[in-house]
């Protein structure tokens, strides 16, 4: 693998965010991903949006698994926490470190082969038990790295590069986060960054399983007539079912819509998410309605993307498991290991 440092040396005059970086304080090593990999369109998305936020790079973890989007973390986020994990394992060794130390965001990064194939149950679990992280599938429908394989959110009748057509039904992984539970659920497209940006926003603001699942085509092994996962048809097919604005607890919200148009969803940490509906009828904190809804604009073929879902009250696996409200990793030893005495109080509770 390459690693190219990028040049330290920075504009004096560029402008700093409220904790006093660059927009460049956030970027990592120079990306060594074909050109106009969707996957590199997301990771300056997430560069954005950490800096519009004002996010010390050192509060934050990335983790990954395996794959050409597993990759990624290494091009953004440079001085932060990283975690290059085996292929599909990026969801258990991600909820272990954050039960160790819950103050930091973590940003767990995967691919479709990544988290619907080998790491299907990884995924699964992360989810249902609410794992306080913001979850970003980078789905081109292939195993880029490993040189362009149908993975398990390639569509039913889609065709590989060259020509043969996927028999299996897909992996929804936006459909199985609903039904699993995650508290926050959207669907990108890496060529979107207007729509991108507020959604990974929205997800870290989040204070449960924040799930993305953004379509990032492959240009490589997937961006031709037949896929389903091009440049070409997704921007052909996109049904965008929401527009949303971010905005952190710190800023006046303000509104410049007609009523009707807009609603505010309040999150637990006071930001909120203002939806601009493009459907009148989308109700945004309906995990069952987004179900359906995105099942009946999928049977005519549409992609459908936005925040499909929220609950701005979600709570976390903390919450769930009553951990101290200090990170494990900062309690002593006599905390952690409170003795025999204890040990038998415990047990003598559970006869
Ligand atoms: C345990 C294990 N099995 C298989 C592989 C081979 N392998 C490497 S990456 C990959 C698939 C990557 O696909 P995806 O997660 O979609 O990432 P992409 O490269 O498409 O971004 C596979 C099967 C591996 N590294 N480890
Ligand atoms: S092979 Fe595909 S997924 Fe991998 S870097 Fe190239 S375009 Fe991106
Ligand atoms: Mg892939």
């Amino acid at each position: 693998m390459t690693y190219l440092a990028k040049p330290r040396l920075h504009h004096p005059s560029l402008t700093v965010n409220k904790v006093g970086y660059t927009r460049r304080d956030y970027e990592g090593k120079i990306s060594t991903l074909c050109a106009g990999c969707g996957h590199d369109s997301i990771s300056a998305s997430i560069i954005q949006a950490c800096w519009e936020l004002d996010i010390e790079p050192h509060r934050v973890a990335k983790l990954s698994g395996i794959g050409c989007s597993s990759k990624t973390p290494d091009y953004f986020l440079g001085a932060s926490h990283g975690f290059n994990t085996v292929h599909g394992r990026m969801p258990s060794v991600l909820t272990g470190a954050n039960l160790a130390n819950r103050e930091l965001l973590y940003l767990g990064v995967s691919g479709d082969g990544d988290s619907a194939s080998i790491g299907l149950g990884q995924f699964a679990h992360a989810m249902r038990r609410g794992v306080n992280m913001v979850y970003l599938v980078e789905n081109n429908g292939v195993y880029g790295l490993t040189k362009g394989q149908f993975s398990a959110t390639a569509d039913q009748g889609s065709k590989s590069k060259k020509g043969v057509v996927n028999s299996d039904s897909p992996v929804d992984l936006v459909a199985l986060a609903l039904q699993l539970g995650a508290t926050y659920v959207a669907r990108g497209f890496s060529g979107d960054k207007a729509q991108l940006v507020p959604l990974i926003k929205g997800a870290i603001g989040h204070g449960g399983a924040a799930f993305i699942d953004i379509i990032s085509p492959c240009v490589a092994f997937n961006n031709h007539a037949g896929s389903t996962k091009s440049y070409d048809y997704v921007r052909e097919h996109n049904e965008a079912v929401s527009r949303i604005d971010f905005i952190s607890a710190r800023e006046e919200i303000t509104t410049s819509y007609a009523p009707g148009e807009v609603i505010d969803v309040v999150q637990h940490d006071g930001s909120s998410l203002r939806f601009r509906k493009l459907h009148a009828d989308y109700d945004p904190t309906d995990r069952y309605a987004a179900l359906s809804y995105m099942n009946a604009h999928q049977a005519r073929g549409e992609v459908v993307t936005g925040l499909l879902y929220v609950d701005p009250l979600a709570t976390d696996l903390h919450v769930a498991l009553n951990t101290s409200a200090t990170p494990l990793n900062k309690l002593d030893a006599a905390a952690l290991c409170p003795g025999s005495r204890a040990l038998d109080k415990v047990n003598s509770s559970l006869r």
